[in-house]
């Protein structure tokens, strides 16, 4: 196994095209609930590759020939890069990497799991940002894109007792991707969330949906290799037991049922199993509804106000990568507040987030990058995004906690923006008919009132609204509550003002906690005011990395936190808040 002579590449500018497959989409989708993983945590080695020399050199053939018996020149090699930890944003791990943006190989060796006749080994990759190239033995066996969601590539084929696996993952910011090259957060580079190797038998369960329509348990099965047969769905403490039939791979039945409804209050869920010939997964499920009236939104048939706030998944240390102990502080800092609420901003959070709502009892709006100017006419980007938020539906669908599958933030409302995210939002509905769909909207700031035409094709509507910060007028907030009549219930998903923790002066004085507070004082009292907000997000719980904000004050960071970066410094807005949620009924 060797690499191709460097020198025959110089001139190879269409080098990329046969990588570039996107073949690892949600189709390859692999139900993990129940499943024993093997986990590739662990010290991996990493080559920085900003010109693409391994793709272009075929670095992933190259053997494990010792250095000193090599007979050509070589400019990398998979086996000598830098140890680093996976999963991690390993851009963090010296200065001089900070902001990186591009190509980078990690790569480990693993010995294969052991398996029976017939049984399959998949690898599930939980994110990596943003197009990941997987290579196995020298084998190229796909591509994935998209920055924040899980993906899966079969092995077996290629699999060995002693394998390496390499992966080439370029985090660069583009136009056509989702998001495109100007976003407001840090663009960390990495395989940052859990790697695994799975088995399966010959047929597997690719997906297992479980809704709650109408007094009964729906559960909609995928399986492999387009199988015909019998599944077996069980809940035994709600004594659910029941066949679905299953043809040309697909499967769909349903039985009433008597649950205790997930709330907030009562976050019940039941353990549920789906067997199919050799194959068995399982889920921790709760059963609740989430509709809409006129303005309000109902959660199991009754009025909800969502009190919340607005999260990155961002972290000094860890960057973009997260613990459940970080998930569980953030959530701790959101119940301090009075939240019952919480939007992850801008894309797919961990997957751990939803599952720990679900036992917690919180509510949680979930995103895809479809951020700013999104290169809306082109249709490659409508696939990618398409596919990152199937994947997020696929990955989120059966966690209660999720009540809202949002399509897009703050994007200009354009012809070409209007049919993408039309269709974008009828994807959604398409893969889950039980989530209300939304967007994180702008407001006409000259007529003063919501007339996106994106509205109609939303069940609730977001807007962002900086009213005492980027505009002026708090007033204009009350005129645009008067003057819109969406006939939908609105959310107001942005709102906030900007300081470092500490700094003091005037209340009108821009980057000071007085500042901030004057804006908060002011939006809670006119959102208290208004009829038909259903509820609130502002902008947001912790400060974040983001190199587009360099004043004196900012520094590579978005200040807006109510809390600063250290994630334990409150500002003085923080209590404002809080009191407003406390009597906002
Ligand atoms: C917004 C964006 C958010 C920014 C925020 C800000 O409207 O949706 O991503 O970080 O404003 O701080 O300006």
């Amino acid at each position: 196994m060797t690499a191709s002579n460097a020198l025959d590449h110089l001139h190879d500018e269409r080098y990329g095209d046969s990588f570039d497959r996107r073949n690892l989409d949600h189709r390859s989708w692999l139900f993990v609930g129940g499943r024993r993983r093997q986990s590739l945590a662990g010290t991996w080695r990493l080559t920085p590759d900003l010109f693409e020399e391994g793709l272009r050199q075929h670095w992933y053939r190259l053997d494990g020939t010792p250095p000193d018996a090599r007979t050509k020149p070589w400019d990398g090699h998979p086996d000598e890069g830098y140890d680093v930890r996976v999963p991690s944003c390993w851009t963090l791990a010296r200065p001089e990497w900070r902001h990186f943006e591009g190509s980078a190989w990690l790569s480990r060796h693993f010995r294969a799991p052991r398996r029976a006749d017939g049984e399959r080994i998949f690898l599930r990759i939980g994110a990596a940002n943003y197009d990941t190239k997987v290579f196995l033995n020298g084998v190229f066996l796909g591509s994935h894109r998209g920055g924040s969601t899980p993906f899966v590539v079969e092995l077996t084929r290629v699999l060995r007792d002693d394998n390496r696996l390499d992966l080439c993952v370029d985090n660069a910011r583009r136009p056509d991707r989702v998001p495109m090259h100007h976003f407001d957060w840090f663009n960390y580079a990495g395989v940052y969330r859990a790697v695994d190797l799975i088995r399966t038998p010959a047929i597997f369960v690719r997906d297992l949906a479980v809704r709650w329509i109408d007094g009964a348990v729906e559960v909609e099965v995928e399986v492999s290799d387009g199988a015909t047969g019998i599944a077996r769905f069980e809940i035994p403490e709600l004594r659910v037991a029941f066949d679905v039939a299953i043809a040309g791979g697909r499967g769909r039945a349903r039985a009433k049922a008597s649950p205790r409804l997930w709330s907030p209050a009562d976050p019940k869920l039941y353990d549920a199993t789906l067997a199919f010939g050799a194959d068995r997964v399982a889920d921790r499920i709760g059963f609740r509804t989430i509709a809409t009236r006129d303005a309000q939104i109902l959660l199991n048939g009754a009025p909800i106000r969502l009190k919340g706030v607005c999260v990155h998944e961002d972290d000094l240390r860890l960057g973009k990568a997260t613990s459940d102990a970080d998930i569980r502080r953030r959530f701790r800092h959101a119940r301090a507040l009075g939240c019952n609420f919480l939007r992850l901003a801008h894309y797919p959070h961990h997957e751990r987030v939803a599952e720990l709502a679900d036992a917690e009892g919180l509510l949680l709006w979930a995103e895809v990058p479809v951020y700013w100017a999104v290169d809306f006419a082109n249709p490659r980007t409508y696939r990618d995004a398409e596919n990152q938020l199937v994947e997020l539906i696929r990955r989120d669908r059966n966690r209660a906690s999720v009540i809202v599958w949002s399509v897009g933030n703050e994007n200009a409302d354009t012809r070409e923006r209007l049919s993408f995210m039309r269709r974008l939002a009828s994807a959604a509905r398409r893969w889950d008919p039980t989530r209300l769909v939304s967007a994180a909207c702008l407001v006409n700031k000259a007529k003063k009132r919501i007339e996106d035409r994106l509205v109609r094709h939303l069940d609730v509507v977001g807007i962002n609204e900086y009213y005492g910060w980027y505009d002026e007028d708090v007033g204009d907030l009350l005129a645009i509550g008067r003057n819109s009549r969406v006939g939908k219930p609105v959310i107001i998903t942005e709102v906030g003002a900007e300081a470092p923790a500490g700094r003091r002066g005037r209340p009108d004085a821009l980057f000071t906690e007085d500042k901030m507070v004057a804006v908060y004082r002011a939006q809670v009292d006119a959102v208290g005011r208004m009829d038909g907000v259903a509820g609130m997000t502002p902008w947001l719980l912790y400060d974040f990395r983001s190199e587009r904000r360099q004043n004196r004050f900012q520094r590579g960071f978005n200040c807006k936190g109510l809390i600063a970066a250290d994630k334990k410094t409150r500002k003085r807005a923080f209590a404002v808040l809080r009191d407003f949620y406390r009597r906002w009924r």
